[in-house]
């Protein structure tokens, strides 16, 4: 079985709007994967993106039927402040869609077999890509840093193919074909959200 499959993100509806309570079950099983990479580097990255899970269930358990999608809990928080706030679910919001757009370009790397031909079992091409492309720009370098250390940790091709196939020996094909699968609808969740933030000018480009 796959790792991925299991927690497959639903397909939108045509207003591209998202439940927010089908979102947090569905991103919530993405920290767990973290423990499947074999190395604690991983562990600040981890709880970084638990942290705005939480965050963002927060606000929803004290009003799920206010609550009841992404945007109306953005508009909520931006009727209560005079600008957009650098806090709650918001801010939460924020920075975990860069986590997944990170995870969005990384799988769809591996799923177009784009390689290091000379090391085709390293995976630093695709993380490069997925790390310049998604997040590179909001760090400053003392985060640029854990991402070199977590560089050096990432997991051989296979390994983490495997991880992804809940450790079960899996044709690489086979995994592939999964990842690609998870990403019919995960992709257009995270564009959605993108796509959210750019419309109600919610996008914050400050570095951390
Ligand atoms: C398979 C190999 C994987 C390699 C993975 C490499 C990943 C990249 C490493 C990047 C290192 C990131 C370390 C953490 C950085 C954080 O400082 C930033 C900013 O964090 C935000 O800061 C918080 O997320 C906010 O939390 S909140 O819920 O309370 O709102 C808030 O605290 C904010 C501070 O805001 S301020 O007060 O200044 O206004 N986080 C990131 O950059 C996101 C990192 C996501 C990495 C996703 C990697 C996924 C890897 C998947 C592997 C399959």
């Amino acid at each position: 079985m796959s790792l991925l499959l299991d927690n497959q993100f639903k397909e939108l509806p045509p207003d591209k709007s998202i439940d927010t309570k089908l979102f947090l079950d569905t991103v919530s099983h993405l920290p767990s994967f973290f423990d499947c990479l074999g190395s604690k580097i991983f562990s600040p990255i981890k709880s970084d993106i638990s942290g705005n899970i939480t965050k963002i269930r927060g606000v929803y358990v004290k009003d799920p039927e206010k609550y009841a999608t992404l945007k109306s809990i953005l508009e909520a928080e931006r009727e209560e402040h005079a600008e957009w706030p650098k806090a709650g679910a918001t801010l939460a919001l924020m920075w975990l869609k860069r986590g997944l757009r990170f995870i969005q370009i990384l799988l769809q790397s591996l799923a177009d077999g784009e390689k290091d031909e000379n090391n085709p079992n390293l995976i630093k091409v695709n993380v490069t890509k997925a790390y310049e492309q998604a997040l590179k720009k909001y760090h400053r370098w003392m985060v640029q840093g854990i991402f070199s250390a977590a560089l050096v940790a990432a997991p051989y091709r296979s390994n983490f193919l495997k991880a992804l196939s809940k450790g079960e020996e899996v044709k690489e094909e086979d995994c592939l074909a999964n990842v690609r699968h998870f990403l019919v609808n995960y992709t257009p969740t995270v564009d959605a959200i993108y796509e959210m933030y750019t419309d109600m000018n919610a996008e914050l480009d400050y570095t951390v």
